[in-house]
């Protein structure tokens, strides 16, 4: 009797450990997913464009430092890849920084009429370039942590000691996004006050701490995993007047803009002339970590996110989930013509599986809206997507936020 007793006694706690424990830690909802990355035409047509200044895919197997001012390595940990390529074949730079890195190496491309000739990597060099766009895809790996400070800057180089007269910054923002900060080197009297790159002694600071940070929040974790096409624009300024431009896209979106900067008075010994893409960490990567380049373009118009085909293959992030163990049972993706997504152009329906890429077509999701009766996107069109993926157990991750991931070029003759 006195071990049925315990035996039931043991029975009941048992099973209130067991429903206890089953009310404290229900299974948990995914992770929302962000679109990977989008696939591209492989002819982006920038070498045919007379706009184009500069263009590199990182496909070549020819050296970089053979096209470039400088090419630094970091002992081998900043070089081309296969296995991260932007929307298809190819190759990407791959970065690695380990604990307290500071600098994991970068690149430098000069252009235009320069003071700074070696080796003879320079590109247009007979022309002076008074406004400039760049373009680069930026990935930062899954589980991405922390911002590096220096991501491009292009620069007005004025002797070759390496003295600048205005330097146009993309660094990290606050909190977690990127941001604008213009710098010159020059005085009232319009002369180069300048002696040496980086001349913080000399150098004025047009922007202010903080100022012009984007709202795009590229290094924050959940964000992290894709690509994301960052553009700088720059236009010096009207000689002696404050009417300078600096912006920045994201995605294709304007996320800060200034019209109001006088970048160099009215010096005009050289224009835009160089470049960079940078892997500096001011105070070292709190982690070993990853991040990737690609299709960097220099020209003198808008350059935009890289051209896709009308049917184009979307990859999403890898299925993430705070149950350990958990897998994806199925995913959506949808495709609108407009940020605001109300106009829905594509929908995959409901993707059974462990897939991570699907192609856009009228086999595989559905045209309707503006779309209805169709079997492809529109030519030379921005659109916005959104995707949400599901765990075993039938839950739901929310939806991403519509994002301007995919920009159509025109049909293959
Ligand atoms: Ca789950
Ligand atoms: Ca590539």
């Amino acid at each position: 009797m006195r071990f049925r007793v315990d035996f039931g006694c043991r029975l009941g706690i048992f099973l209130i450990w067991t429903f206890g424990l089953t009310v404290a830690a229900p299974a948990a909802e995914p992770q929302s997913p962000r679109i990977a990355n989008v696939e591209i035409l492989a002819d982006q047509g920038w070498a045919t464009n007379p706009d184009t200044i500069w263009y590199d895919d990182f496909d070549s197997s020819e050296p970089l430092a053979g096209r470039y001012l400088e090419y630094h390595s970091n002992g081998g940990e900043f070089v081309p890849i296969t296995s991260e390529s932007l929307g298809g074949s190819g190759q990407s730079m791959q970065v690695r920084w380990q604990v307290g890195e500071v600098d994991a190496g970068g690149l430098k491309k000069t252009f235009g009429r320069n003071p700074m000739e070696w080796g003879n990597t320079g590109v247009r060099s007979a022309e002076n370039f008074r406004e400039i766009y760049w373009r680069h895809y930026v990935k930062m790996q899954e589980g991405w942590t922390g911002q590096p400070s220096k991501l491009s800057r292009a620069t007005s180089f004025s002797s070759s000691n390496w003295s600048q007269a205005m330097i146009a910054h993309i660094w990290n923002g606050s909190p977690t996004g990127l941001k604008t900060d213009p710098a010159r080197g020059v005085n009232s009297d319009s002369q180069v006050v300048t002696t040496q790159y980086n001349d913080f002694d000399n150098l004025q600071w047009l922007g202010g701490k903080g100022a012009g940070s984007s709202t795009a929040q590229v290094f924050d974790t959940a964000e992290c995993g894709r690509w994301a096409c960052v553009e700088g624009h720059v236009k010096l300024n009207t000689f002696g007047q404050s009417d300078g431009v600096f912006e920045l896209f994201i995605d294709g979106r304007l996320e800060v803009g200034r019209n109001d900067i006088n970048w160099v008075y009215s010096w005009d010994d050289y224009g835009i002339n160089a470049v960079f893409l940078e892997n500096h960490w001011n105070s070292g990567s709190p982690v070993e970590q990853e991040r990737y380049f690609d299709d960097f373009v220099i020209s003198m118009s808008y350059i935009g996110l890289a051209a896709s085909p009308l049917n184009p293959i979307v990859t999403k992030t890898v299925f993430r989930d705070p149950d350990s163990g958990d897998v994806q049972a199925a995913w959506q993706l949808q495709i609108a013509s407009n940020l605001r997504g109300d106009d829905l152009v594509w929908d995959s329906g409901v993707v059974a599986g462990a897939s991570l890429r699907v192609g856009v077509s009228a086999d595989t999701g559905k045209f309707q809206g503006s779309l209805t009766g169709t079997d492809k996107l529109l030519e030379n069109h921005l659109y916005a997507l959104r995707v949400r993926q599901q765990d075993k157990s039938g839950q739901w991750s929310s939806w991403s936020d519509w994002n301007t991931s995919l920009q159509t070029g025109f049909a293959e003759k």
